[in-house]
């Protein structure tokens, strides 16, 4: 039987990021994906223009249902929208001992917030502490432990703060910062600098949901969590540099790109 893997997360019409990027990824990596809709958002890769939050019950049922029947080896949770719904997964996973990866998306690159306020707080309360790894790019984590980040020192700080809200490891994502793309990976007892040569390109709509995928398919697979991430980092590069030039704005990356 194949690895399973499930995504909670919004959807992306146009296919670059949310659920739509995690199943495509899944599948790159030849595990089986299951996904749970939280939000319904109207977006392209110009502009981004609704975003509807299902109802709570309407989340833990689907999750509930696929978890009794084909419960997944690893899970990642994306854009959950309301405090309600991330209260509705956190309760519906209290039996779940598999890794759990929590990508703590606030922002899309346009468009309106897809967390609100109480839900972020929900997050860092009941999803962060259950998190085998949460995964926030430069935004996401100044928003998490408050800290302004300018540079690598203030990544690894941010980084210790993060993993005392109580997930089993942090990666946070450089590629906001000047220069090179350098992700910091820490656990409490290592810390791992994962370095890409930033490439020049307007195509990055959906890096953060691919990247987060490609980490669970690895955990799905029983990878250590180091190598799911060496292994996701050296695919999401890839992806950036062979990005298929779709859309009008900022188009998606290449699910497409090779797994080594
Ligand atoms: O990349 C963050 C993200 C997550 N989930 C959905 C999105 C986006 C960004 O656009 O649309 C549904």
């Amino acid at each position: 039987m194949p690895p399973v893997a499930l995504t909670i997360a919004g959807s992306d019409p146009s296919g670059g990021a949310g659920i739509q990027a995690d199943l495509k990824t899944f599948h790159q990596f030849g595990v089986y994906g299951e996904a749970v809709i939280t939000l319904i958002t109207v977006q392209n890769s110009v502009r981004f223009s609704r975003l509807e939050a299902l109802p709570a019950d309407l989340v833990r049922q689907q999750l509930e249902a696929v978890m009794e029947d084909i419960p997944p080896a690893a899970l990642k949770t994306g854009a959950l929208g309301s405090a309600e719904v991330v209260r509705a997964v956190a309760a519906a996973l209290a039996g779940f001992a598999g890794p759990l990866v929590v990508d703590p998306v606030t922002l899309s690159t346009h468009g309106p917030p897809l967390l609100t306020a109480g839900a972020a707080q929900a997050m860092r309360d009941e999803l962060l502490p259950r998190a085998a790894l949460v995964t926030p790019n430069i935004p996401e984590a100044e928003a998490l432990c408050g800290i302004s980040i300018g540079t690598l020192d203030d990544v690894r700080l941010a980084a210790c703060r993060i993993l005392q809200m109580g997930p089993g490891a942090v990666l946070i994502k450089g590629g906001h910062l000047a220069g090179d793309a350098i992700d910091v990976l820490w656990d409490g007892e290592t810390l791992r600098e994962f370095p890409a040569v930033r490439i020049p390109t307007r195509h990055t709509h959906g890096t953060g949901c691919t990247y987060s995928a490609a980490i669970t398919a690895g955990l799905a697979q029983g990878l250590p969590l180091i190598n799911a991430v060496s292994r996701a980092k050296q695919f999401i590069h890839e992806a950036i540099r062979t990005s298929p030039g779709l859309g009008h704005g900022s188009g998606p990356i290449n699910h497409h790109a090779e797994v080594l």
